[in-house]
């Protein structure tokens, strides 16, 4: 096939970490047959954050984001599989929780875009830049696919 081990960046936030949502979100995509390449728990340093809001640096929301990144642990991964941009995009929910779908993690756990759960690259150009940003190569494990029954690509 065509698929060239796609990848993207998911962290969970500082709510999430707070209201114990890390196994469920681990969960949702092993169960979707995408593959943890990498995975760590830190204090988000202000420097990856400046980088990986920079577009965001000028909206009057801005400090309140990094003081809301910043008020406790986040836990950040690296998931790989055919679409994975898309298709956690399509899990993860709509930016604005009012208008994330039910049964979107969003949708199912937030009531306001300031609060809302969990991060994931939305382009495959800003996924490579972001696990660039967040993980040193060494920490990302190439582990050979051998048993999953959706690992048919
Ligand atoms: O990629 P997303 O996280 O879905 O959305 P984004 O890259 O446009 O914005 C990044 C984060 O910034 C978002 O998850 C929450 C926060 N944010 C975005 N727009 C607003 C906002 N926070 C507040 N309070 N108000 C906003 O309008």
């Amino acid at each position: 096939s065509s698929w060239t081990r796609e990848q993207t960046l998911v962290v969970v936030k500082p709510d999430g970490v707070q209201w114990r949502l890390v196994g469920y979100v681990i969960q949702r995509f092993e169960r979707r047959g995408f593959k943890l390449v990498g995975m760590k728990m830190l204090q988000a340093p202000e420097r990856v954050l400046a980088e990986h809001y920079h577009d965001l640096q000028r909206k009057p929301f801005y400090p309140a984001l990094i003081s809301y990144m910043t008020s406790g642990p986040v836990v950040a991964m690296v998931w790989e599989g055919p679409n994975v941009v898309c298709s956690s995009r399509a899990m993860v929910g709509h930016t604005n929780s009012a208008e994330a779908a039910p049964d979107t993690i969003r949708g199912d756990f937030s009531i306001h875009i300031s609060r809302n759960i969990i991060h994931a690259s939305d382009s495959v150009e800003g996924a490579q830049k972001e696990i660039q940003l967040w993980f040193q190569s060494s920490e990302l494990v190439n582990w050979a696919d051998k048993g999953h029954q959706r690992s048919i690509y």
